[in-house]
């Protein structure tokens, strides 16, 4: 899939839009998710043009992987969600449920989050 430069995240990274921000790195930005699922739940995103974990993966630079990797760490000592847990989590495409096709990676906390997914049919 090709990027979208008009998506949503584009605009917060161009400033075009507002967003609560809690961490910013020099590859990565951190924000608090419009419709949190739970009490924490910050979307970390890397500033390059990646539309999931699919190409930033396959073409991202060794710095863009390491601090994006850093900075999902970084956020949650932030949120002081360590000690008890939390969940790290990217959706992909359709079967993924994606919305913005801007990779991020959820990161929810602050209470007990459950087992992992709900079963489906398979
Ligand atoms: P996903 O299904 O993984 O693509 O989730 C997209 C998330 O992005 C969803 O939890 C809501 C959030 N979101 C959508 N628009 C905005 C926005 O304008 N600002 C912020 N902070 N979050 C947004």
């Amino acid at each position: 899939m090709a990027y979208d430069d008009n998506n949503i995240f584009a605009k917060i990274l161009k400033g075009e839009i507002p967003c609560d921000k809690v961490h910013e790195t020099e590859h990565s930005l951190a924000f608090r998710d419009i419709n949190p699922q739970t009490p924490v739940h910050v979307l970390v995103i890397p500033k390059g043009r990646y539309v999931s974990m699919d190409d930033f993966s396959a073409t991202a630079s060794d710095a863009e992987i390491a601090d994006f990797t850093r900075a999902v760490g970084d956020v949650a000592r932030m949120m002081d969600i360590v000690d008890n847990g939390y969940r790290i989590l990217a959706n992909h495409g359709e079967d993924g449920h994606q919305e913005v096709p801007h990779l991020h990676i959820h990161v929810f906390g602050g209470k007990n989050l459950g087992r992992m997914i709900k079963p489906v049919d398979k």
